[in-house]
């Protein structure tokens, strides 16, 4: 794979002739298998590890369509709500354009990583007193009122960018995998898979395609309209990424759910943070905890049974962001450190016993 979304797909995004590439690289991310996983669930699990892209999330892979689409018709700044990742993305995004950056945030709910990389990107970082909802509805008035490019994912261009990470998947594996476990807030990514994966199928039509993946999605318990059936409105997970009461792409994310025979479960906090830790100390794999709900569901719930169909043998994980980018909820959870001595044998002592 060579460099950056637009280069390597260009042809099958929404992206007019004229419109320059804002790119950083972003995709191409590591399908890596999870033996201990697999071993838990009974299928073969890969983790799509979405932590690698340039800003730490799967944002990226949205970002860079919807920021080249932007400046190509000549936006001078871009505006968006955010839990945290958009934000940053958002900002290094225009950042490389040259644009001008605003960002939303409901004040205190993001994780520190995100907050200093929208910060250090340059752009104007606006704590709200408020929620993700309140600040979606606030950023999508200003951007009618103003001449500023809304980026959030009700923003076409980024489900069109997103929709990549299920091509990936499928070059990664050769096919199509049996079921997608992902973890689900303002619906923007689901909806996105969704269209990649029917986007490939049409695709290989000619080879005898294997099924469309089932998607399985997974809500913060305390933060689950589409599974509760109707919004939240104080919604509360320790997953602050997912912290989202009213998501914007309500009904194609149900509509994707049903049409792969699918569903969307709850998970709660404990078993977002048990999968958090686990897959990091038994994987190697450091994810941030919205991105362990897809682990912690699929663990939790077991793999999904459809009817009159075989059970998936091959299960993608969608690890949607970077244990790095919140080292306050990993050190609330991790073991102490050891302090020590400047000595030898205190060092043995520590290490060994
Ligand atoms: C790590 O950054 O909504 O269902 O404003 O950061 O497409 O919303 C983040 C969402 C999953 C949910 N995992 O994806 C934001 C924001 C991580 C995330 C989701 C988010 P969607």
């Amino acid at each position: 794979m060579s460099a950056g979304l637009i280069a390597r797909y260009r042809d099958r995004l929404s992206l007019e002739p004229g419109d320059p590439v804002v790119s950083l690289e972003e995709g191409a991310t590591p399908l890596i298998e999870a033996p201990r996983l697999s071993e838990r669930v009974g299928a073969r699990v890969y983790l799509k590890f979405e932590g690698a892209n340039p800003t730490g999330s799967f944002k990226d892979r949205g970002m860079t369509v919807a920021v080249s689409r932007a400046k190509g018709r000549g936006a001078e700044a871009v505006i968006c709500a955010s839990t945290g990742n958009t934000a940053a993305s958002a900002a290094a995004y225009a950042a490389r354009a040259g644009l001008r950056g605003a960002v939303i945030v409901p004040e205190g709910k993001i994780a520190i990583g995100k907050l200093a990389q929208a910060l250090m990107h340059g752009a104007r970082v606006v704590a709200l007193r408020g929620n993700f909802d309140d600040a979606l509805r606030i950023v999508r008035e200003l951007s009618q009122k103003h001449p500023i490019e809304l980026v959030n994912s009700v923003n076409p261009h980024r489900i069109e960018g997103q929709k990549t990470g299920a091509f990936e998947v499928v070059e990664q594996l050769g096919g199509m995998p049996g079921a997608l476990a992902i973890p689900v807030g303002n619906a923007g990514n689901v909806t996105a898979y969704w269209r990649g994966f029917k986007e490939a199928g049409e695709r290989d039509e000619n080879e005898g395609s294997s099924p469309l993946p089932i998607l399985y999605g997974f809500q913060a318990e305390g933060a689950a309209p589409l599974v509760d059936g109707a919004p939240v409105e104080k919604p509360e997970t320790v997953a602050s990424a997912i912290r989202i009461g009213n998501p914007a792409r309500w009904e194609e994310a149900m509509a994707a759910f049903t049409e792969s025979r699918g569903r969307v479960a709850a998970v709660s906090d404990a078993q977002i943070l048990d999968a958090y830790r686990w897959l990091a100390a038994a994987e190697g794999v450091f994810c941030e905890p919205a991105s362990a709900a897809s682990v912690a569901g699929l663990l939790a719930h077991g793999l999904p049974v459809v009817e009159g169909a075989e059970s998936p043998e091959t299960v993608v994980c969608v690890l949607t962001g970077h244990g790095l980018k919140d080292p306050d909820t990993a050190l609330g959870k991790a073991p102490a450190v050891i302090n020590c001595e400047n000595d030898l044998s205190a060092v043995e002592r520590a290490v060994f016993d």
